[in-house]
C-alpha cells in the first residue's frame, strides 16, 4: 500500500486515446522526471483536478543540441528555452496529464493520469518509463482495491465496479450503477440496523431480568426475525435475475426443416443474418447471435431443421442442433401453421416437454391448416407470427421477455443480486437467522439466540466487506483487469 502502482488503464490495441494510470504517494515526484510541460510547470507544483499539455520524455538529462519537436508554436521555436533540451529524440508521445491530489480521488491517493495516443508501442514506452522513474506495476484491481482499503468505497460498491464493466445490456449497465451508487450498501446496512435493535430487545433481558423472556417478548422478537429474513429472502428472489443479467439466456430456435427458423432469427436480429430458402435443410451448422432484448441479454442460436438425416453433413447437423437444445434455457420451436402437424412435428412436441418453450406458429400469412388447440394443449405459451409479413414479432419478444424475466421486477427500483458471493453470503445469513428463531421457539437461553443474530450480522458485513479476509479480496479484485 505504501508504493506507486502504475498500469496501462485502457485496452490493449488501436484507438485514439490511451491512458496510462498511476497512484501512490511518489505518483507527482515520479511524473515531475517524466514530463515536460508547455506550460514550464512541474507536476508537483499542480493543484488537483488539472490537466497539463505536454510531452513524456525518456529521461530529463538533457542533450544539448535539440530542436524543439513537432507541434510546438513558432513563437516557442525561435526562443529554445530549458524545456527544449528535455524535448530532444527523448520523446515519447504528446500527452495530456491529469493530476487528482489525495484524498479526492479514485484511489484516495495522489493519482496521475496520462492520456497519450492509443498505441501499443506508445503506451508501453510510457510505462516503461514510468517504471524505471520509480513506480511498481499494478496488480489487476489494485487502483480499485486501494479505494477500497482507503475507505472511499465499500466491498460491494468496488464489485460493482466490474459489472458495470462487464454490463451486456442497459439493464445489467442500470443494475451495476445502482450497487455502485450504494443501493445494495443501504440495505446491507438497514439490514443489520434491525438486526441490532432485534439483540438490544434480547439483551435488554439479558441485563435486566433472570426470568425468561415472556412470551410477549418473545413474539415481538419472532417477528423482527421475520422482518429480516424476508427481506434476505426478497434480496436472494432477485439473484436469479442477477444470474441473467450476468449470463444471459441461451435461447435455441428448433423446428422441422423449412417451417421458417432462419427467417425468424433474422427477424428478430433485424438483419440478414441466415441464409433462408425454400429448400428444406437450407441451415446446417448452427448460427449463434447475441440479441438485446429489453435488456436482456439473448444468446439466440438458430439451428438445422429437424430431418431424417440423408448424409454425414446431415446426421452431424442434427448432432448439433441437439446439442444447443439440451444446453437452452428456453426453446422457440417453430411450426409451419400452414401445414397439419407431421410425425415429426409430434415427436418434437413430445421431445420439448421437458424444455421451456414458446411454440412459434409461423406463415401465419398464409391459410392456417395447423392444429392450434393440439399446440395450445402442448404448451402454455403460443404466439403466431409470419417473418414474411413481420406479424406477431412483438408479441413473441414480449412473450419471451415474460418467460425469462418472470415477478416483473421493475429493474429500475429494485437491486438485484447479481454475484455469487454475496448469495453465499445472504445464505448463511438466512440459515443463521433461522436457528435463531429456531432457539426462540425451543426457549434456549437468550445468549444462543444472540449468537446466531450476531452471525447473521457477520456475514451481511461480509458483503460490505466490513469483515472481510485477505485472500477473498485477493480472489475478489484478481477479476479485474489490470488498471482497474
Ligand atoms: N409465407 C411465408 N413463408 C415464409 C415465412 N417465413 C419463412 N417463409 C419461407 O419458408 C422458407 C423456409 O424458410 P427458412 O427460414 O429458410 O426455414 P428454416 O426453418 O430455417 O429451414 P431449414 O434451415 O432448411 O431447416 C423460405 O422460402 C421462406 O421464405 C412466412 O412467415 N410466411
Ligand atoms: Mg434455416
Amino acid at each position: 500500500m505504501n508504493d506507486t502502482i502504475a498500469a496501462i488503464s485502457t485496452p490493449i490495441g488501436q484507438g485514439g486515446i490511451g491512458i496510462i494510470r498511476l497512484s501512490g504517494q511518489d505518483v507527482l515526484p515520479i511524473a515531475d522526471k517524466i514530463f515536460v510541460s508547455k506550460d514550464g510547470g512541474k507536476p508537483s507544483g499542480y493543484k488537483t483536478y488539472t490537466v497539463h499539455y505536454g510531452w513524456i520524455v525518456k529521461s530529463h538529462q538533457s542533450i544539448p543540441d535539440v530542436s524543439v519537436g513537432a507541434g510546438m508554436s513558432p513563437r516557442h521555436q525561435k526562443k529554445p528555452s530549458a524545456i527544449d533540451h528535455r524535448l530532444s529524440t527523448n520523446v515519447i508521445d504528446e500527452v495530456l496529464l491529469t493530476v487528482m491530489r489525495a484524498p479526492r480521488s479514485y484511489t484516495k491517493e495522489d493519482i496521475v493520469e496520462i492520456s497519450c495516443h492509443n498505441g501499443i508501442v506508445v503506451l508501453r514506452e510510457i510505462l516503461d518509463v514510468v517504471l524505471s522513474a520509480g513506480a511498481r506495476l499494478a496488480l489487476p484491481g489494485e487502483f480499485t482495491k486501494r479505494a477500497f482499503l482507503n475507505g472511499r468505497i465499500d466491498l460491494s460498491k468496488a464489485e460493482a465496479v466490474l459489472d458495470v464493466i462487464n454490463a451486456k445490456t442497459t439493464r445489467g449497465l442500470e443494475s451495476g450503477i445502482r450497487q455502485l451508487k450504494g443501493a445494495l450498501s443501504q440495505e446491507i446496512n438497514k439490514l443489520k440496523a434491525k438486526l441490532l435493535e432485534v439483540l438490544a430487545l434480547l439483551e435488554a433481558n439479558i441485563d435486566f431480568s433472570e426470568e425468561e423472556i415472556t412470551p410477549v417478548q418473545r413474539e415481538k422478537i419472532a417477528q423482527s426475525i421475520d422482518v429480516v429474513s424476508g427481506l434476505i429472502q426478497a434480496l436472494l428472489h432477485s439473484a436469479s435475475h442477477g444470474k441473467i443479467l450476468r449470463e444471459g439466456i441461451r435461447v435455441v430456435i428448433v423446428g422441422k426443416a423449412n417451417v421458417g427458423k432462419s427467417s425468424l432469427l433474422n427477424a428478430l436480429l433485424r438483419e440478414e443474418r441466415a441464409i433462408v430458402s425454400p429448400v428444406a435443410g437450407t441451415t446446417r451448422d448452427a448460427i449463434e447471435e447475441i440479441l438485446d432484448l429489453q435488456g436482456i441479454p439473448l444468446k439466440i442460436a438458430d439451428t438445422a431443421g429437424i430431418i431424417e438425416p440423408r448424409d454425414f453433413i446431415e446426421k452431424e447437423a442434427l448432432k448439433r442442433t441437439q446439442s444447443y437444445f439440451e444446453k437452452a434455457n428456453l426453446v422457440l420451436l417453430v411450426f409451419d401453421a400452414s401445414r397439419r402437424l407431421t410425425q415429426e412435428d409430434r415427436a418434437l412436441i413430445k421431445k420439448a416437454s421437458h424444455k421451456s418453450v414458446i411454440a412459434v406458429l409461423n406463415k401465419c400469412d398464409l391459410k392456417i391448416r395447423i392444429e392450434e388447440g393440439q399446440i395450445q394443449r402442448s404448451f402454455s405459451r403460443s404466439v403466431k407470427i409470419s417473418t414474411r409479413k413481420q406479424k406477431g414479432l412483438m408479441a413473441l419478444e414480449e412473450s419471451i421477455f415474460q418467460t425469462v424475466w418472470q415477478g416483473n421486477l421493475e429493474a429500475s427500483e429494485e437491486i438485484i443480486i447479481t454475484n455469487a458471493r454475496h448469495i453465499q453470503a445472504l445464505k448463511e445469513a438466512r440459515k443463521a437467522l433461522q436457528q435463531a428463531k429456531d432457539s426462540l421457539a425451543r426457549e434456549a437461553s437468550i445468549e444462543f439466540i444472540a449468537e446466531d443474530l450476531k452471525i447473521c450480522s457477520n456475514h451481511l458485513a461480509h458483503i460490505t466487506g466490513e469483515i472481510i479476509e485477505e485472500d477473498i479480496l485477493d480472489k475478489i479484485f484478481g477479476e479485474f483487469c489490470v488498471g482497474k
